[in-house]
């Protein structure tokens, strides 16, 4: 019987070896532990991650730009469900993991606690904000664990279009009146230092780095994938012809690398905290959605039960009661049914 010494051993061996790491494979607890935090915050991210930009579907200024919005915020739940399926690999189930969300046990990103106050917001999200995800996830693609690296190559992909998109928006902005570049410098300017908020602490103040890193769950460190995004966007604003908000800005000829100011990481404590401008409303969103589902997942227990003991085969899902009842959209039944020849009414 091997000690766990020697399991320990051989595991970390596999990982230099840069072999995966699968769900049935020996770990450390502490790796397991460790993989739940980041993969359970992550998904928890992207969850709450569409409330901000979904606050604008209806308000998209075009049909173009409301259907890339729609894509895009879908995608985002789809990201979720691929890493909270991940998480689940790990041994702990969708309920406590949506529990401990639910309890501000879990952590989620910092970002999604700002407000989108006009339409240059999305364009801001999609440029500033999936670029971070980027910068942060590709490394992700290589993470020692298999569910989880194999979740991040999709997610990267449709992370692409989504960072293209923002930067369309801005593009569009930006060569349009001068109202609309007032309107993108607007965005700029809020969501420019909680962008580089998002990459975590400073290397000397981030706890979990070092053993993640050895662990090769994280492939760099905060602050390099903070620099690689300053040195990238800060070109990309050049081009889009507004200012990154910050007068330390300056490119260090000695280095090839931009230098940055201080980032104010009080704010970053205070929103991590639960003390950001939008912490209630979007855990308050989140913890309504789940109680709102609550006739779906009954219904889906109940198909699943019946069909287990072999009595549904064929059968429709029809309301048992007879009475049309209202879904988590207000619509009735007969609104929804997709045989009926009459389109639903339109709901403001
Ligand atoms: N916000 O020791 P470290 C997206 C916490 S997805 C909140 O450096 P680590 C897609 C950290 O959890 C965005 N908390 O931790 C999208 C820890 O607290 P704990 C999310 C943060 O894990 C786009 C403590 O601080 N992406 O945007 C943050 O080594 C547009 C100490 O920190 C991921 O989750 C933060 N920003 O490094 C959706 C990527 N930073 O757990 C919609 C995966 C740190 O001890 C629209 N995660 N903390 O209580 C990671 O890469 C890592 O977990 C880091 C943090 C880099 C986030």
């Amino acid at each position: 019987m091997p000690t766990e010494q020697t399991q320990e051993s051989y595991f970390q061996d596999k990982i230099d070896r840069e072999v995966r790491i699968e769900p049935t494979d020996w770990m450390p607890d502490n790796y397991r532990k460790a993989l739940i935090r980041q993969i359970s915050q992550h998904a928890h991210s992207e969850i709450v991650g569409m409330l901000p930009e979904a606050n604008w579907i209806t308000r998209a200024p075009n049909l173009k730009r409301k259907a890339a919005l729609l894509a895009k915020v879908q995608d985002e739940a789809g990201h979720g469900l691929y890493l909270y399926a991940a998480c689940e690999t790990l041994g702990i189930t969708r309920d406590e993991l949506y529990e401990q969300l639910h309890s501000g046990k879990a952590k989620y990103s910092s970002i999604f606690n700002y407000p989108t106050l006009t339409w240059a917001d999305i364009g801001a999200i999609g440029w500033l904000v999936d670029g971070a995800a980027i910068m942060n996830q590709v490394p992700l693609c290589r993470a020692s664990y298999g569910p989880y690296s194999r979740a991040m190559v999709r997610i990267c992909k449709e992370e692409s279009f989504h960072q293209r998109q923002g930067f369309d928006i801005m593009l569009t902005l930006c060569r349009g009146t001068e109202a609309q570049r007032g309107m993108a410098q607007d965005a700029l300017n809020r969501w420019w230092w909680p962008s580089l908020m998002m990459f975590g602490p400073r290397d000397d103040d981030s706890p979990h780095s070092a053993q993640s890193m050895k662990w090769k769950i994280k492939r760099n460190s905060n602050d390099e994938l903070r620099q690689r995004f300053v040195d990238i966007t800060t070109e990309q604003a050049q081009f889009l012809g507004i200012s990154i908000p910050d007068p330390e800005l300056a490119l260090d000829p000695e280095t090839g690398h931009y230098r940055y100011g201080a980032i104010n990481w009080e704010e970053f404590k205070a929103i991590i905290a639960g003390q950001g401008p939008c912490n209630r409303q979007r855990l308050e969103a989140r913890k309504t959605a789940w109680a709102d589902g609550a006739w779906v997942r009954e219904a889906a227990l109940a198909h699943s039960q019946k069909r287990a003991a072999g009595t549904s085969a064929g059968a429709p899902l029809a309301d048992p009661s007879g009475v049309a009842r209202s879904g988590p959209t207000g619509a009735t039944s007969a609104e929804t049914n997709l045989s009926n020849p009459q389109p639903a009414p339109y709901v403001k």
